[in-house]
């Protein structure tokens, strides 16, 4: 059994409530209730945390190495194409993640095709809505299964 991670960046706790043309009619309750399931039925566990705060993020993040947390699925929203300190993070503590978004930034604005993670996650999953998260879990259980 092993524990994992959902990380959620700024303002996905809008998810359900705005911009649903570009990120869908899910709530990120929902999203997390759907990856926890989808978790115990692969025999793991999995814990939720949402931030707007970039240093509550790398806070987690600290902790879930503490925790022996095995692996992260990551929607760092905004962070994505910022965040220097959320990289080192990641690379700190050397936990294998996988990127998830809901829209397909590649298809979007051009300050949006640039990731501050792409290169050191696992994978990415981008585009599929809530089923980027489910895909991107997936992707993450099967990568641990091959390391394990
Ligand atoms: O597509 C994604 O998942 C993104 O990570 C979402 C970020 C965006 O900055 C990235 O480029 C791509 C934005 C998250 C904003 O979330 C909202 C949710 C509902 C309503 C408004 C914003």
């Amino acid at each position: 059994m092993a524990q994992l991670l959902a990380l959620h960046g700024p303002n996905l706790d809008l998810l359900g409530r705005r911009e649903p043309e570009h990120y869908g009619h899910d709530t990120l309750a929902a999203i997390d209730a759907l990856l926890a399931e989808e978790a115990a039925r692969a025999g793991h566990r999995l814990a939720s945390f949402q931030s707007a705060a970039e240093h509550a993020l790398i806070e987690r993040i600290h902790a879930a190495a503490r925790e022996g947390v095995a692996g992260i699925v990551f929607n760092p929203a905004g962070y994505t194409h910022t965040s220097v300190a959320l990289r080192d993070a990641l690379l700190a503590v050397a936990i294998p993640f996988v990127e998830v978004h809901l829209s397909n930034p590649q298809a979007r604005e051009p300050f949006r095709q640039r990731s501050y993670f792409s290169d050191i996650a696992v994978g990415t999953v981008a585009g599929f809505g809530a089923e980027s998260y489910r895909l991107g879990l997936l992707g993450l259980l099967a990568h641990l299964a091959r390391a394990a």
